[in-house]
């Protein structure tokens, strides 16, 4: 059997929350839900995989209908988050006409959030909700013994949705978590040229993402991850995917997690054995604040951590507590120490335009941030995401009136604008604020200094001038 994952091309632009070129030119790296999915299925017998980033590899529309009307895959998958979803249904309807045998899947946070809308698009055979690995494993092998959808097996594949012979659709009942994440086969990394993959702030040429939790027990009010079942891979197992990159030449990680340090004692276990394995690598992470102080910053960077990312969010103590980010101003302040005191570089996320807060909020923020001194800064605009307890939260109060993400979810247009969280500052306004606090911090000669003392060399340097200038002259 022969499946395609296809990475679309970035036609439509939504803007997100982010500072829009930070988020346009930073990270380019491969899709680790993707790259897990594929991991999952590549020792089923007779089966050829690829993963075509039509980014990366400057593959055209015309390019990618030849492709498939000349290679006929069996099944395309695409991870869709509800940003690329325009993305990935401009590259569905190009596979429908160069092959319409060629079922199409759809994984990842969208589908998740809006199966029944997702899965009537035309364009779209199957959904995966939630974790796919075992689904859509179940699936490929239901499809490799008879592809007769009204076939009655597929009710019993938990996460799937598909469609009847006559159009019905059909969701089954979720699939519960992976509990023991060492059990997952590590992402096919074999299956894309890493190499082509960069990061404007890594300090090594090829810097390779790895995930070692799923999950978070917080409450974070914008978040999707709120209050979803925390699972961690061991610390041996994290090692074992690092050694297998150390022996490929590997020598830097960005550990993606959105909280890597949750659980202290695994923590200090990963980090006692990186130290033990000298195998002279450096990483980064996020983390919350609240988890860090001098005992785990200093076994971090003793085992190789060079940046942490922390969600500050804000200075105004009442604007945390609205975000139910459960860390009090004391606790930002210390991590930051405790980190510059190990020569950590930190990066703050910080975020405005929050409902309630005032002038003197973003004040406090920007008085904050001159205080903790962090090496970066990702300034957000506050943005209630599809089906997050803070979008609900705001349309149960009226503030938001209708639920514009479903009308999107159900016909995605490119003329769509993210709306911001805040009624009492336009979008405009809110931009400008972004860019001015982008700006100031890294017109700072201290941030500056730092940076060019980072750069390893001619390219990057020339790809951090050419962001500085984009921030310039934005
Ligand atoms: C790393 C990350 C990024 C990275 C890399 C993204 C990438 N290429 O994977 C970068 C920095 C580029 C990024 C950018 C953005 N991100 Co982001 N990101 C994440 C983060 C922290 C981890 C994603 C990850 O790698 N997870 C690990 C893998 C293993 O999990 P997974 O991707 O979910 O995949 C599993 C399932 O979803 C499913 N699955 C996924 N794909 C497929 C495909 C098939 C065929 C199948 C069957 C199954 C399947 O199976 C996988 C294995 O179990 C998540 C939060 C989170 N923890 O999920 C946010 C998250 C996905 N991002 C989010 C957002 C909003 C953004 C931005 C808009 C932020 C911004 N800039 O303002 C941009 C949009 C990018 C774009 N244009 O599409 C939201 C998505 C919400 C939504 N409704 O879509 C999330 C959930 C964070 C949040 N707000 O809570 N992001
Ligand atoms: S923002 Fe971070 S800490 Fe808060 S719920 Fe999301 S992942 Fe957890």
């Amino acid at each position: 059997m022969k499946i395609f994952f296809i990475i679309p091309p970035n036609i439509h632009y939504i803007e997100p929350y982010a500072y829009v070129e930070a988020d346009k030119s930073n990270a380019i790296r491969p899709s680790l839900g993707l790259l897990y999915i594929a991991a999952a299925i590549k020792s089923l017998p007779d089966i050829e995989l690829r993963i075509i980033d039509m980014n990366l590899d400057g593959i055209s529309m015309e390019a990618l209908e030849k492709l498939i009307s000349e290679e006929k895959p069996d099944m395309v998958g695409f991870s869709v988050l509800t940003f690329n979803l325009l993305n990935c249904m401009e590259v569905c309807k190009v596979i429908r006409h160069a092959n319409p045998a060629t079922r199409i899947c759809f994984g990842g946070w969208h589908p998740t959030l809006y199966p029944a809308e997702t899965l009537a698009f035309d364009v779209v055979d199957y959904i995966v909700v939630g974790e796919g690995e075992i689904t859509f494993r179940e699936l490929v092998e239901f499809e490799m013994a008879s592809p007769d959808i009204s076939d009655d097996r597929l009710t019993a594949i938990f996460g799937l949705g598909y469609k009847m012979s006559n159009g019905e659709i059909v969701i089954n009942p979720p699939r519960p978590v992976v509990k023991n994440l060492d059990e997952l086969p590590l992402p096919a990394y074999d299956l894309v040229d890493a190499s082509k993959y960069s990061n404007l702030t890594a300090c090594t040429d090829q810097i390779v993402n790895i995930m070692t939790s799923r999950g978070c027990p917080q409450r974070c009010i914008f978040c999707d991850l709120r209050r979803s079942t925390y699972r961690y891979r061991t610390p041996q197992n994290i090692l074992e995917e690092i050694r297998f990159w150390v022996d490929k030449g590997v020598k830097e990680f960005f550990i993606q997690d959105d909280n890597f340090t949750i659980n202290r004692g695994r923590t200090i276990e990963f980090c006692r054995l990186l130290y033990d394995a000298d195998l002279g690598v450096k990483y980064k992470i996020s983390s919350r604040v609240d988890y860090i102080d001098d005992e785990l910053s200093e076994n971090l960077r003793r085992s190789g951590c060079y940046a942490i990312y922390f969600g500050v969010e804000s200075g105004s103590q009442k604007v945390l507590d609205f975000l139910e980010k459960g860390i009090k101003i004391e606790q930002i302040k210390k991590a930051f120490r405790s980190s510059h005191k190990y020569g950590i570089d930190c990066c703050a996320y910080i975020m405005i335009g929050v409902p309630t807060e005032t002038e003197e909020d973003i004040e406090m923020t920007k008085r904050l941030i001159k205080e903790i001194k962090p090496n970066h800064l990702h300034c957000s605009i506050c943005t209630p995401m599809p089906r997050t307890y803070l979008y609900n939260k705001l349309m149960d109060d009226g503030t938001i009136e209708h639920d514009y993400w479903l009308e999107f979810a159900k016909k995605p247009d490119p003329s769509f604008k993210t709306s911001f969280a805040s009624r009492t500052r336009s979008a405009e306004e809110l931009r400008k604020m972004q860019n001015g606090i982008q700006k100031q911090f890294y017109l700072n000669p201290r941030v500056i200094l730092h940076e060019i003392k980072k750069t390893r060399g001619l390219k990057q340097f020339a790809a951090k001038f050419k962001m500085a200038l984009k921030m310039l002259t934005h």
